[in-house]
């Protein structure tokens, strides 16, 4: 049995992933909060990934990572820094340091969010973020490039949507993951034998798609899930609602608007 890491271990998308792949893996989960629930084959080893000298021991003899440490939305700079950008490399850095090669990066839709929801974008666009979180997870893609390139690591980023039971809004009807498609996308990440450097979206089969994920099928992703069924009730329940123009346009949604302060939108 593999024994992969999982960092960012009492976190919801972590959570998800022990329930979904309980009893085929053995799991090393990783957090700051301490986690008392074990299952079976599971450990617990506490880190703050933003201090070097604590990630050692948390990669040492794992084949593989589930890297989900960090900070999950958009906050004050210093957080993002430390969590992000210092956090991110650390555990890059002592994986490559102990010889793990296998590398999932949990990037974000908001390294994209700046894109329209009128465009349809594959995992050859460049970046467009909309947040000093989605620039964070821009910094863990070009990374991860780097050290698949210059090093050998076998890097996968999955730029997730939004991970919940069931889509929570009509901008999540677009970029909703269901917890067993998430489920197989770690799968797909862990075991595909020919990994270099890989970006696939983190969606379900949402006929309201924005991306083009074929490089997602083309490793073998075939998603069992939709938002569809769960469209009409969103929407009734969202119709007269005032929304703001800037979130609406584009795919980061508030995420865009936040903050926003152009003369003119960005194309
Ligand atoms: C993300 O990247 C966040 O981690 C998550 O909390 C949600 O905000 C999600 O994006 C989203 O766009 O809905």
């Amino acid at each position: 049995m593999k024994t992969v890491l999982i960092t960012g271990a009492a976190g919801d998308v972590a959570t998800h992933v022990r329930r979904e792949l309980a009893g085929l893996y053995h799991f090393r989960l990783s957090d700051l909060k301490p986690i008392t629930d074990l299952g079976a084959n599971e450990e617990f080893v506490r880190a703050d990934i933003s201090k070097m000298d604590e990630v050692g021991a948390i990669v040492r003899g794992v084949d593989a990572i589930v890297h989900l440490g960090g900070f999950s939305v958009e906050g004050p700079w210093d957080a993002i820094l430390q969590a992000n950008i210092v956090g991110f490399y650390n555990v890059l850095e002592a994986a490559r340091a102990a010889g793990v090669k296998r590398f999932l990066v949990a990037t974000s839709n908001h390294a994209v969010g700046f894109y329209r929801r009128d465009e349809t974008i594959d995992h050859r666009v460049y970046p467009k973020p909309d947040s000093r979180y989605g620039v964070s997870k821009v910094f863990n893609e070009a990374m991860g490039s780097l050290y698949a390139d210059k090093y050998g690591m076998e890097i996968f980023n999955i730029r997730i949507g939004n991970v919940n039971p069931r889509p929570l809004d009509k901008r999540r009807l677009a970029i909703w993951l269901s917890p067993r498609d998430l489920a197989q996308l770690v799968t797909i990440g862990i075991e595909h034998p020919d990994i270099r450097f890989e970006i696939v979206y983190g969606v379900s089969n949402n006929r309201r798609s924005w991306y083009d994920n074929s490089n997602a099928y083309r490793l073998g992703y075939r998603p069992q899930d939709d938002s569809e069924p769960y469209a009409a009730e969103i929407l009734a329940a969202e119709a007269g609602q005032q929304k703001d123009p800037i979130a609406e346009r584009y795919q980061g949604g508030t995420f865009c608007a936040d903050e926003y302060d152009a003369p003119t939108p960005p194309e």
